[in-house]
């Protein structure tokens, strides 16, 4: 496996990277500052493009509900929300309206001198509330979004963002809900080009992406609350696969869950216990996201831990 810094050295930032950077050290300076809390909140799926002009690549799982569900949340316990997302992912406030369902909201009326769009009154009730809490987020600056494509993209932003969060050590909470790729195609080793199908069918090889966490939290940001997520899809294997993770990162949390139950039913994996979270039918029926206990079970813990952090400096 490739070293961490070996690649950051072999592979190129994103073009928009300084620009990224400049809004994250901004967003970071006012809110610490502040004193304000902050999560980085990473979410959907990251890319592996097979050649440098990317016609074909292999892709991860992650709508994005997950992370940009919880971005809200952490919105309404006051916390500063970078939300780090894959282009074209969910994102918090909009993905309530995704699809048709924004333009079947509207009424365009013309009455030969000028064009009016109303909100359909019936929708009012839907739309007012979602549209009032994005303004208020975006007015007070509590939320910047940032976003990447491929695996590579996403790794300069994760540590760009973790620069500017050690400053807020225990403040900082990482809520690393992105799902991303463990194999990738080494810049150096990809085409230029499309790959022709004329050659016959391509072998393709891929090597293991370095794993970030480790220096993420023994280096970047030592004294932050990190909480990773571990997807899998055989049972037998997510609570020991939780805990070798944290076992090896040292982290504070693993929220395990399984692919087609994990809008339903999580188990967060501490190093001293473990226990599950989850929605019940009705519960389900009436609306609720696993994302709302999801937060405030953290919340409660990223408490906990400033407040245990103050009680050990003194
Ligand atoms: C997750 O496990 C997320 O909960 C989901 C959310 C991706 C399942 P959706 O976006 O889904 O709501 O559709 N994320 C972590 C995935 C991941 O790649 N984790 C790595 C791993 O499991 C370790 S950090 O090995």
């Amino acid at each position: 496996m490739t070293h961490w810094e070996d690649f950051y050295n072999t592979h190129l930032p994103p073009t928009d990277f300084e620009d990224n950077r400049s809004l994250l050290k901004e967003f970071c300076e006012r809110h610490n500052k502040l004193q304000n809390r902050i999560v980085l909140v990473t979410s959907g799926g990251t890319t592996v493009p097979l050649e440098h002009n990317t016609v074909r690549f292999v892709d991860n799982f992650s709508a994005g509900t997950r992370g940009s569900a919880s971005a809200e949340y952490f919105l309404d316990h006051d916390y500063a929300v970078i939300f780090m997302y894959r282009v074209k992912s969910l994102e918090p406030f909009t993905r309530h309206l995704t699809g048709q369902q924004f333009f079947d909201m509207l009424d365009i009326t013309d009455n030969g001198q000028s064009t009016s769009i109303t909100v359909k009154p019936d929708s009012v009730d839907v739309f007012a509330p979602i549209l009032a809490k994005y303004k208020q987020a975006r007015e007070s600056q509590m939320i910047l979004y940032v976003n990447f494509n491929t695996v590579a993209d996403y790794l300069w932003l994760l540590r760009a963002a973790c620069e500017c969060l050690a400053a807020f050590e225990e403040r900082a909470l990482l809520y690393l809900a992105a799902a991303v790729s463990d194999f990738y195609v080494p810049q150096d080793m990809m085409p230029t080009h499309k790959i022709q199908s004329g050659q016959g069918a391509p072998t393709i090889s891929l090597q293991l992406v370095p794993k970030m966490l480790a220096p993420l939290a023994s280096l970047w940001v030592p004294h932050a609350f990190v909480v990773s997520f571990k997807l899998e899809t055989d049972e037998n294997l997510l609570i020991t696969k939780a805990r070798d993770s944290l076992f090896k990162y040292n982290h504070k949390m693993v929220i395990a869950n399984i692919l087609q139950t994990r809008k339903h039913r999580v188990v967060f994996v501490s190093p001293t216990m473990s226990y599950e979270v989850h929605l019940s039918r009705e519960q389900a029926l009436q609306g609720l996201e696993i994302e709302e206990p999801i937060v405030a079970d953290l919340v409660k813990r990223h408490s906990e831990y400033i407040n245990g952090a103050s009680t050990n400096r003194q």
